[in-house]
């Protein structure tokens, strides 16, 4: 199954209180970062995590390894079950935030390549590749890797075989669900829903590609495992 995790950004705790309850039955995992936690404090994920579906801090940590690990520690003991890290910070960063988040059942996904226009500025000419190794080397669950270049997440695939790949760029960065779909694990939707009329329509209707996981064959690269 393809899942759907909101991107919650919103700017009040109020306002993720609600729409986390709205859509709630229609997701997979929830992901926060910047936008809520700075706005409403890190005590919002307790009270997200309580909900019971599994939350996600996107920081994209990328320090060095003692202050990721201590970024990671804060995370895992606030009801966190996965953590967003950078990989361009190098293999004994990623570990620092891989270490720690295994350390207390959680995961750890590595961003490979970003869903914006800008991102191919550096991304490119096989830098993404060589983070892609890493994940392998250092034992990370999974990565984030771009719903708006479907065609680089299949490369990115073949690279990493089975392990995770969530998906950022659905809806308002123009990426389409059902191209992406078909070759991720989960996709990563923020406005589409939160700032759609009826949220819990929308996540509904983003739900309904959970059962493309494994079935994209329009893209060139076949699965490595
Ligand atoms: P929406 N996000 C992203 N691209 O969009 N973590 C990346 O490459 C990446 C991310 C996050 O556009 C972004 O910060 F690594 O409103 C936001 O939280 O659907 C969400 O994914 C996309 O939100």
């Amino acid at each position: 199954m393809t899942e759907v995790i909101l991107a919650l950004d919103v700017g009040t705790r109020d306002a993720a209180v609600s729409i986390a309850e709205k859509t709630g039955p229609y997701l997979d995992a929830i992901k926060i970062g910047y936008p809520l936690v700075l706005a409403a404090g890190l005590t919002i994920a307790d009270e997200l995590s309580a909900g019971g579906l599994p939350l996600i801090a996107d920081f994209k940590v990328a320090d060095i390894p003692n202050t990721s690990r201590l970024i990671a520690e804060e995370v895992f003991s606030h009801g966190f079950s996965g953590i967003i890290c950078h990989g361009f910070v190098g293999r004994d960063s990623v570990l620092a935030c891989v270490d720690t988040a295994h350390d207390h059942g959680g995961e750890c996904y590595v961003v490979t390549e970003m869903s914006h226009p800008g991102a191919v500025d550096f991304f490119h000419g096989g830098i993404a590749e060589r983070i892609a190794a890493l994940v392998c080397e250092t034992g990370a669950d999974g990565i984030i890797a771009p719903a708006t270049r479907p065609e680089r997440t299949q490369m990115l695939r073949t690279l990493i075989g089975t392990r995770k790949i969530l998906s950022p760029g659905v809806g308002a960065q123009g990426g389409d669900p059902s191209a992406i779909a078909g070759i991720v694990d989960g996709i990563i939707v923020g406005r589409a829903i939160y700032e759609s009329a009826d949220p819990a329509g929308a996540a509904q209707q983003y739900a309904q590609f959970r059962s493309l996981r494994g079935t994209n064959p329009h893209l060139p690269y076949p699965l490595r495992e």
